[in-house]
């Protein structure tokens, strides 16, 4: 049975990372849209396979899965014989994979989704927006950002010296940033390593492809 991927209709948050590894490893799958606005994620239906209440979830073959890093380490693992690695071997390239996931997760998503709810949820909700705290909230990400300078200025990658599913995790909504609000954060000539790294990620061509066809159905490699 195909994958069943449970997305939001915009082509934005963690559903677009799962997309990009699934296009990664030519993987097809069914996306199902959940409208957020129709409380479609609240149903007792829905919140049997995720009791949060959120998109996106999987459903493999009745395998059902949410929390968008849990499920593109999960395909990544699923299909490691598929198109490139995403996930490392060896215990100490595991160790520094696991250190960048966290990085990811405790520091650059939250000062992102803070320049994001400043930003493009308020814009989508006709809010006006407050100048001050979006300020704020971007001097947060830039912090953050000039350590991953540093970071990067040593290796290719946020993991190391692969491509790997780290680096996907960073996708799901800082792209959407530049393109619907003209903040072109991850690009500043202040950060040429930052830059060099987010070129290479949003010119690989899935991204490319994930981002001129959004939520479309993968074929069979
Ligand atoms: N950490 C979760 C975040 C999921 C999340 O925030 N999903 C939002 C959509 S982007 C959602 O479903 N919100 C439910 C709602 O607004 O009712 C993941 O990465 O999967």
């Amino acid at each position: 049975m195909v994958l069943k991927l449970y997305v939001p209709t915009a082509f934005v948050s963690g559903g677009a990372t799962i997309a990009m590894v699934l296009a990664e490893k030519g993987i097809p799958y069914e996306p199902i849209f959940i409208d957020l606005d129709k409380k479609e994620t609240k149903t007792p239906e829905f919140l049997a396979m995720h009791p949060f209440g959120e998109v996106p979830v999987i459903d493999d073959d009745g395998f059902i899965l949410y929390e968008s890093r849990a499920i593109c380490r999960y395909l990544a693992e699923k299909y490691a014989d598929r198109g490139p690695a995403l996930l490392p071997t060896g215990l100490q390239a595991k160790a520094i994979f696991e250190q960048a996931a966290s990085v990811e997760s405790a520091n650059f998503s939250p000062a992102l989704l803070k320049v994001v709810r400043e930003s493009l949820v308020k814009t989508r909700r006709g809010l006006p927006i407050d100048q001050a705290l979006l300020d704020e909230a971007l001097a947060g990400l830039a912090e953050k950002l000039d350590v991953y300078e540093v970071i990067l200025g040593k290796q290719r990658f946020t993991a190391g010296d692969e491509f790997s599913v780290v680096d996907i995790f960073h996708l799901s909504y800082a792209p959407r940033l530049a393109i619907a609000a003209g903040i072109d954060i991850m690009t500043r000539p202040e950060r040429p390593n930052v830059t060099r790294w987010w070129n290479e990620l949003i010119t690989r061509p899935t991204w490319v492809k994930c981002q001129a066809e959004g939520y479309k159905v993968a074929t069979e490699s």
